[in-house]
Formats: structure tokens, C-alpha cells, sequence
């Protein structure tokens, strides 16, 4: 191949890849994409944001630029959802909890004991109903790309180990700005305390609150284990994340600067779920080793929770609509059954 020819074809490839960015050649500036995300950098959630950075760099071929900024800097998540639908911000990633108030369907994943592993909860979340439910946001200013793993839900606190359901009572525990964790702590007879993730540190530390519900990762790269002595693992919830854009923002956008976003949203999950899964599975001999006693809630503890949180699954029917309801329940049947 003479080097004529080959530089040629170098520069038609080169072509090709840039063609979708061709109509913002003129354009100087990048993109800035500001992504607010609630916990540290040195967390699950800051790991996957950065890899979602990259992606987006990469694809875009530095069009679009993307400024992951976590700790809450640009504000809890109730702050930041209204900072996208207004426009002032792009992206963030935070809490399905958190966005009841907006969207009231996302209550679906709120329910105790709904899934029993991450199979369950990707193909729920990754398929028609969790698809479905993303949608709903539209109508409310924003745009759901994809769900991440916050994970199973395990109970901290600073007075005891929780082995039955008793041992709750009067323990003041931060829980999610969300009416369902905040009912069924309350009916599982703890002090239930709504409370923002960004002021719970420090709420725990000052004794402002007992105690907190999270999962392993969360525990460990917030360092909870520097303020709470007790652990239970209790999994009454898997929690997701979701990424979320300003829907003002993204209809601004062109279809290929949408596929760039999108294509990133699922690698930047697929890379998530892993590494999440892989920091849980050592999360237990780390926190051990950080000093932190721990327990497992017996199951028959769990059953009995279960029981009196009837009052509460029936409330999420209701907001979730019964359709969908049957549907998560047939679903689960399904995988279970297919086992
Ligand atoms: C981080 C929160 C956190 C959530 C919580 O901003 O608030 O407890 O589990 O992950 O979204």
C-alpha cells in the first residue's frame, strides 16, 4: 500500500468517526456537562462517574465534556433533580428514593424485601417495567438513562446490635427523604429521622441520629464505620441509582450527542454493577477489620419484619398503580421459577 493510499484511508476513518460532530465543528467550546453525584470520589458512585466521563470524552472525541463533581458540592439530590428539571444543571446520579416526590411510580423499588439478588434486580430494572417507569420522568423535566447499584440496604447504628425487631425501638435513624423508608421505619418502631445523605455524617457523629440504612459500599466510603460501632445485615432493600439528564438540556441536543450519552449511561452501568458487587462481597472483612461489629438479622427476624410492613406494601400499590404492581410480581415468579 503506497503511503498516499494509506493516508487516504486514515483520513477518511478519521472522517467517518468525527461525521457526527461535523456540525459542531465551528463550536470552540465543548460541551460542559456538569454530573453532581452525592458521595465521595474514592466511592463506587465517584469510579463509575469518571468512567462515564472518560466514555463521553472519548466518543464525542472531546466535544463533550463532562465534569463529575461529587460529596454533594452542587447539593443533595432533591436539590440537584430540581436544578436539571429547571436547566441550571445537565446530569447527576442519586437516589430512585429521593425522586418519589416527582415521580411517584419510582416508589416501586422502595419496596421491602422486593428483590432477593442482583439478578432479580437487573432484570427488573433493565427491563419493560423498569424501563416504563424511567419514562414517566419525562413528563416532569427530566431524562432517566440508566439505573446503577446503590445495593442492598444494611442497618449502623451506635447502641446496639439489632437481632430482633425490638431492638429498633426509640433508635433514632436517619432515613431517605421518602415516605415508605420513613412509615416502615416507624412501624418497625425506630425514631425515624428524614434526613439529606449530605448531612448524615455529621449527624452521626454529633449524635443527632443513631443510626443510618445503607449499603456495605456506602458504609465504607463514607466512612460510617468511624462513627457507628453496630452492623446488621439485614438487606431489607436494594436501592438503585439513577442517572438522570435535564430533559430542557438534552432536548437541545442532537441525536448523536444523545447516542454518545446513552452509549456512555450503559457502559458506565455495566462497569458499576461489577465493581459494586466486587467491593461488597470483601465489604463485611473490611468493616470488620475497621472495627465494626456485625450481625445478620435471623430470617425469621426478616419474616416478621416483613409482616408488619403489609400496611406499606399495599401503599406502594397504590402509588405504583396495581398494574404494574402484579406485573413486578409476576415478573419476579417468572425468574424465580425459571431458577
Ligand atoms: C447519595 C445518596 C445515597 C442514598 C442515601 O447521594 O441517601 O442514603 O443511599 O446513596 O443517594
Amino acid at each position: 500500500m503506497t503511503f498516499f493510499r494509506r493516508t487516504l484511508i486514515a483520513a477518511a476513518t478519521v472522517a467517518t468517526l468525527a461525521a457526527p460532530f461535523a456540525a459542531m465543528s465551528q463550536d470552540i467550546k465543548p460541551r460542559l456537562i456538569r454530573f453532581g453525584y452525592g458521595l465521595n470520589e474514592a466511592s463506587n458512585q465517584g469510579r463509575a462517574a469518571k468512567v462515564f466521563a472518560d466514555a463521553v470524552d472519548k466518543a464525542s472525541g472531546g466535544k463533550m465534556k463532562v465534569r463529575a463533581i461529587g460529596a454533594a458540592a452542587l447539593g443533595p439530590d432533591t436539590q440537584m433533580q430540581q436544578a436539571l428539571i429547571g436547566g441550571a444543571q445537565e446530569m447527576m446520579v442519586g437516589s430512585t428514593a429521593t425522586l418519589v416526590g416527582i415521580t411517584k411510580e419510582m416508589a416501586l423499588w422502595d419496596t421491602p424485601f422486593l428483590f432477593s439478588n442482583v439478578k432479580e434486580a437487573d432484570a427488573l430494572l433493565d427491563g419493560p417495567i423498569g424501563e416504563r417507569i424511567k419514562t414517566k420522568l419525562q413528563d416532569k423535566g427530566l431524562v432517566g438513562l440508566v439505573y446503577w447499584e446503590n445495593g442492598f440496604r444494611n442497618l449502623t447504628n451506635s447502641k446496639r446490635p439489632v437481632n430482633k425487631v425490638e431492638d429498633l425501638d426509640g433508635i433514632k435513624l436517619r432515613v431517605m427523604q421518602n415516605n415508605v423508608f420513613l412509615t416502615s421505619f416507624k412501624t418497625l418502631g425506630a425514631n425515624a429521622i428524614p434526613m439529606a445523605f449530605s448531612e448524615l455524617f455529621t449527624a452521626l457523629e454529633t449524635n443527632t441520629v443513631d443510626g443510618q440504612e445503607n449499603p456495605f459500599n456506602t458504609i465504607l466510603s463514607s466512612k460510617f464505620y468511624e462513627v457507628q460501632k453496630y452492623l446488621t445485615v439485614t438487606n431489607h432493600v436494594y436501592s438503585p441509582w439513577i442517572v438522570l439528564v435535564s430533559k430542557k438540556w438534552w432536548d437541545g441536543l442532537s441525536k448523536d450527542e444523545q447516542k454518545v450519552l446513552n452509549d456512555a449511561a450503559k457502559l458506565s452501568r455495566d462497569y458499576e454493577r461489577k465493581d459494586t458487587r466486587d467491593e461488597a462481597s470483601k465489604a463485611m472483612a473490611d468493616l470488620t477489620a475497621k472495627g465494626m461489629q456485625i450481625n445478620e438479622l435471623p430470617r425469621a427476624e426478616a419474616d416478621r419484619m416483613r409482616n408488619k410492613l403489609t400496611r406499606v406494601y399495599a401503599q406502594i400499590a397504590a402509588e405504583v398503580g396495581m398494574d404494574t404492581w402484579i406485573e413486578t410480581q409476576t415478573q419476579l415468579l417468572k425468574i424465580r421459577g425459571g431458577k
